[in-house]
């Protein structure tokens, strides 16, 4: 415990007036609201709309937060430990407001105040716009580590770009998904502050010269370059009970001014502001992709503008706060790389270092080595990240060049003396891809210069080191290690769910919180029938919920006693939606052609966006809308069968299908999943999963033990052998009778009355080979929804099931996950905020 007197941090200042009365009561809270209402809208209490009562809100409680903030700061920088800086080109953070109440204790008194007002904190909780600054489970898992980051009193600042747009919103027009931008902060945001006194300025392009230091040694120069303007925008994070509050700093992209002048002076005004809006769109808008690189100018931009703010940002705080040699420079700042779209900050500090710091390349290597640490999320070909030399070189000259010496350090030592004269060997490690073009492997590049890479769960990081980089493991097997991903119990339970948030507290106390473990105090009482009612009784009143944003959103009316079974993720097919789709086709079938069989009514739910190039995944979504269309209003299938999709799904929406879901669909194909963490949140919240032994999926079954889970499928290894022996997806066609007349209908045109409108779904199981196997686990799967039906026939039974789930996935908390990371890898203290 490193914890210091505040007395000794902010000496005292005779002349500073008290800063006005911050408190927590109702009476304190009430009067801040107004004073915003008034003072900083400018608006009368009387006429204030619902938005100006939102943003005094979330100014009230963020007075209170910005004070811990500042502390927080001041304890960091003054006790010198090490902090963790978190680079990710995302965070999915969703609302802020609710969890940064629930987080700050202030939840209570916030709402007391406001009702005292006439005001329903309720309503003004649903008219936040989410924070969407992320495509899926890479971006949720930076917001998750935020907040765990400030809850285990972690000295910690995450790193990202201040995208003017998030994520498209997402709308289907007569079943086929429509794209619109995400204006989340067209009216700003309460939440962000500029910190104009941290702008940084970023260079790019241009050429590389020499230069002489005053010992006459001779350094690269980076020359004629454009530059660019970065201001940041600090986020503060709310800690569950603890009084850390890190920052999350967005970069924006501004015109650099001087640059701008030299034209105006020449009179091209209308040029000159004609530059200023191309700078500005390097943060105008998140790429929408979540596992294919696009290869794209602007995004190898926008990689590097928010890595050289945020080094410099880091390098300037290590100058200021410090005289210590830049040895010291990782006993000060470790820094993690999410996933390899940060990966330039190696080349970036490698050049600060060597030809702004003056350091020979061997201490500045050691150095970059011992900051750098790299997740790897996926194991994808596709999504690998490659970025062609040509654009590198043009983009980022200097970096290109120490990418080369990098290489040829590295290909000369280790893997000369591992593999001496093996051409091939080299090859394979190089940091540079020859196999057709020239391309630089970023992947490659994060491994080798950090200390340690690691994959998101127990099966993801054994692939990775026997499949992805063998070779690189087989060199350095010690840098390897696995940290299983989490989610932030404070929003996938306490917020989400805020009435078996207090069963639970009810029943084993409080102390589940902040150490989840203590969760499986729960597992008695799955065989308590007076508990078991109560955990019931709060998912059907979910169920009521989403039942009613189901008829809102799209028109469908559906019972809550039936059997709610939910996929929601991004759409990709190795994820295989088509596969969920299949099975409904056949339930279809199978209730058209015997009406009276025995089966649960059962509701199939489905959230997910595409990203706006993916054909194929578009098709799915079609198809599945125009099922659901014909479904929904079939008589002959009545209340059996309900299909819907709810539109634009995202964090938001996240919070309210999970605890009302009863069955969780993780049925990636075995090996392709990294992890997923929708699995995690689901099962948290009391469903049950249907899953394939794949990602985190395998970690889940022997938490919560083979019966209280339906796992079905080939495994990793059957994968791999079948496709060695040559898969052929027309034997399973041709051998199963229900499986051939379920991708007929499809290909048929029964569902929009076009024959050609699913083709490219069809032949993607037949002609195109099935590259995700869907119809090799079709039957498994299949089977494994009959043990569904069979068991939610058993009430009793199946919430036994659900809540040993609860009980059962403590490990699953993303504060185990960053206690992890701070023991294996960063090595960073506690630092408790008075
Ligand atoms: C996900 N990856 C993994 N990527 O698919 C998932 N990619 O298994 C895992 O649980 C999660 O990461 C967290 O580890 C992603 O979400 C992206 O979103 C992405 C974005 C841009 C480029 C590539």
């Amino acid at each position: 415990d490193l914890s210091i007197p505040l007395s000794s941090l902010s000496p005292a200042t005779p002349m500073t007036p008290a800063p006005c009365d911050l408190g927590n009561s109702t009476e304190a809270i009430k009067s801040s609201i107004v004073n915003h209402v008034r003072f900083t809208l400018g608006a009368y209490v009387d006429s204030a709309s619902p938005n100006d009562w939102w943003v005094a809100t979330c100014l009230a409680v963020r007075d209170r937060v910005m004070d811990s903030a500042t502390k927080s700061r001041t304890l960091h920088r003054k006790s010198g430990v090490r902090r963790i800086h978190y680079l990710s080109l995302e965070y999915l953070m969703g609302r802020l407001l609710e969890n940064n109440l629930r987080n700050s204790g202030l939840y209570d008194s916030v709402k007391q105040a406001l009702s005292e007002m006439g005001k329903d904190l309720d309503a003004l909780l649903q008219s936040e716009p989410d924070m969407g600054l992320g495509n899926g489970g890479l971006g949720r898992l930076a917001a998750c580590f935020m907040d765990s980051l400030s809850t285990m009193n972690l000295p910690a600042i995450g790193y990202g770009i201040h995208y003017e747009f998030g994520l498209f919103r997402q709308e289907f027009v007569n079943g086929r998904q429509v794209e619109h931008p995400d204006a989340w902060m067209r009216d700003g945001s309460p939440w962000k502050i500029a910190r104009p006194s941290y702008r940084q300025r970023v260079q790019l392009y241009g050429r590389v010269t020499q230069r002489f230091d005053e010992n006459g040694n001779p350094h690269a120069q980076w020359v004629d370059t454009k530059c660019l303007l970065g201001l940041p925008w600090d986020i503060p994070i709310v800690g569950y009970d603890s009084h850390t509050v890190n920052v999350l700093r967005l970069w924006q992209a501004q015109a650099d001014e001087d640059f701008n002048f030299k034209i105006f002076n020449e009179g091209s005004y209308i040029e000159a502001l004609r530059e200023k809006a191309i700078a500005e769109t390097v943060s105008k808008v998140l790429y929408p992709n979540d596992a294919t690189e696009s290869g794209k100018e602007l995004r190898l931009v926008q990689q590097y503008f928010f890595v050289a703010c945020s080094l410099a940002d880091i390098v300037r705080r290590f100058k200021n706060g410090y005289s210590l040699p830049w040895s010291e420079f990782p006993s000060k700042a470790a820094i993690q790389l999410n996933d390899t779209h940060p990966a330039v900050a190696i080349p970036e500090l490698m050049r600060i270092l060597l030809d702004e710091e003056n350091l020979d390349w061997g201490s500045a290597w050691k150095i970059c080595q011992e900051t750098f640490s790299y997740t790897n999320h996926t194991l994808l070909p596709e999504a690998l990240e490659m970025w062609s030399v040509g654009l590198f070189e043009r983009v980022l000259p200097r970096h290109l060049q120490i990418i080369y010496r990098i290489n040829a350090q590295f290909l000369d030592g280790p893997v000369e003396a591992r593999w001496p004269g093996d051409a091939a060997k080299k090859r394979v490690l190089s940091l540079i891809d020859e196999r057709g073009g020239k391309y630089v492997r970023m992947a490659h590049m994060s491994v080798l210069g950090g200390h340690a890479t690691n994959g998101v769960a127990a099966l993801h990081t054994r692939l990775l080191c026997e499949r992805l980089f063998p070779e690189f493991h087989e060199l350095f097997p010690e840098r390897f290690v696995n940290i299983t991903n989490g989610v932030t119990f404070r929003r996938w339970l306490d917020v989400c769910n805020p009435q078996l948030s207090s069963l639970i507290t009810e029943t084993i106390g409080e102390g589940w919180k902040k150490d989840a473990s203590k969760l499986r105090g729960l597992d008695a009482s799955a065989d308590d029938a007076g508990f078991r009612d109560r955990y019931r009784a709060i998912k059907r009143h979910h169920k009521v919920v989403l039942a009613k944003i189901i008829q809102d959103s799209c028109g469908v009316c559906v019972s809550p006693d039936a059997l709610f079974d939910v996929q929601i993720k991004r759409l990709h097919e190795y994820k295989r939606q088509h596969l969920n789709l299949l099975n409904i086709v056949t339930l279809y079938r199978q209730i058209l052609n015997n009406p009276k069989a025995d089966f649960h009514p059962r509701v199939f739910i489905f959230g997910a966006k595409a990203a706006p190039g993916y054909f194929l995944a578009k098709n799915i979504i079609h198809a599945i809308n125009s099922l659901a269309n014909k479904v929904n209003n079939d008589p002959r299938v009545g209340d059996k069968l309900k299909v819907v999709f709810l539109p634009n799904y995202g964090v938001s929406l996240a919070e309210k299908i999970i605890p009302a879901a009863d069955l969780s669909e993780q049925i990636s194909t075995a090996g392709k999943e990294a992890s997923g963490t929708g699995n995690m949140k689901l099962a948290l919240n009391g469903a049950l999963t249907i899953g394939t032994l794949d990602g985190a999926n395998v970690e889940i079954a022997e938490e919560v033990g083979d019966d209280n889970i339906f796992i079905f499928g080939l495994t990793v290894e059957q994968v791999t052998d079948l496709k060695a022996r040559g898969y052929n997806p027309w034997e399973y066609y041709w051998n199963n009778e229900a499986l051939r007349d379920t991708i007929d209908w499809i290909g048929s045109d029964y569902f929009t009355g076009h024959a050609h409108d699913f083709k490219p779904l069809r032949d993607s199981f037949l002609e195109h080979g099935d590259p995700y196997l869907c119809l090799a686990d079709y039957q498994m799967y299949v089977d494994a929804q009959a043990k569904v039906d069979a068991a939610y026939k058993q009430p009793e039974l199946w919430t036994k099931m659900a809540v040993l789930n609860t009980a059962r996935v403590g490990f699953f908390s993303s504060d185990r996950t960053i206690q992890d990371y701070a023991d294996k890898v960063w090595k960073l203290p506690q630092v408790a905020v008075p």
